[in-house]
């Protein structure tokens, strides 16, 4: 079930890099009507890749789902993704979630589906859960590609 939704997830990813490497770099720097350019888009998913990288390591050394947060536009506008290249962008945004699902693949069954009563889920998931309803590292990763799919829709590619 995990193997079908991950395999999936990378056919999607390799179907949207092909068409953000169509995309012109100058127009990739256009701020869009959802606030920011593709550029800072794609960045926002690559600062979303990194910390949920490290929430899901972490994740199997620990009982708990409890994970610090990140100002998104904070990051994106410290970061200065504007002035970074398009295809340097979009190849660290792919090549970042090729291992993501990598790592998400090798999970024991154990950790992906154990109940975990302590999570932070209520304040840092897309799909939030209640603070007192136990979650599992799975949903967490469901809810992790739900946003990344979530932002390319904005792009409307
Ligand atoms: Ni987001």
């Amino acid at each position: 079930m995990m193997e079908e939704f991950l395999e999936e997830e990378k056919r999607y990813i390799l179907e949207v890099y092909k068409k953000l490497l169509a995309v012109d770099s100058s127009k990739a720097m256009i701020k869009t009507c959802n606030k920011w350019s593709a550029k800072e888009l794609i960045g926002h998913l690559i600062d979303s890749a990194s910390n949920n990288h490290q929430r899901f390591v972490r994740a199997q050394f620990t009982e708990d789902l409890v994970f610090a947060g990140y100002s998104q536009d904070e990051w994106i506008k410290i970061q200065n993704y504007q002035s970074e290249s398009w295809n340097g962008l979009i190849n660290l945004w792919k090549e970042f979630n090729l291992h993501i699902i990598h790592l998400a693949a090798n999970i024991s069954p154990d950790s992906l589906t154990r109940l975990r009563p302590l999570h932070n889920l209520d304040k840092i998931a897309m799909q939030t859960v209640p603070a007192n309803q136990p979650v599992t590292l799975e949903y967490f990763i469901r809810d992790y590609f739900f946003h990344l799919r979530h932002h390319l829709k904005q792009l409307e590619l």
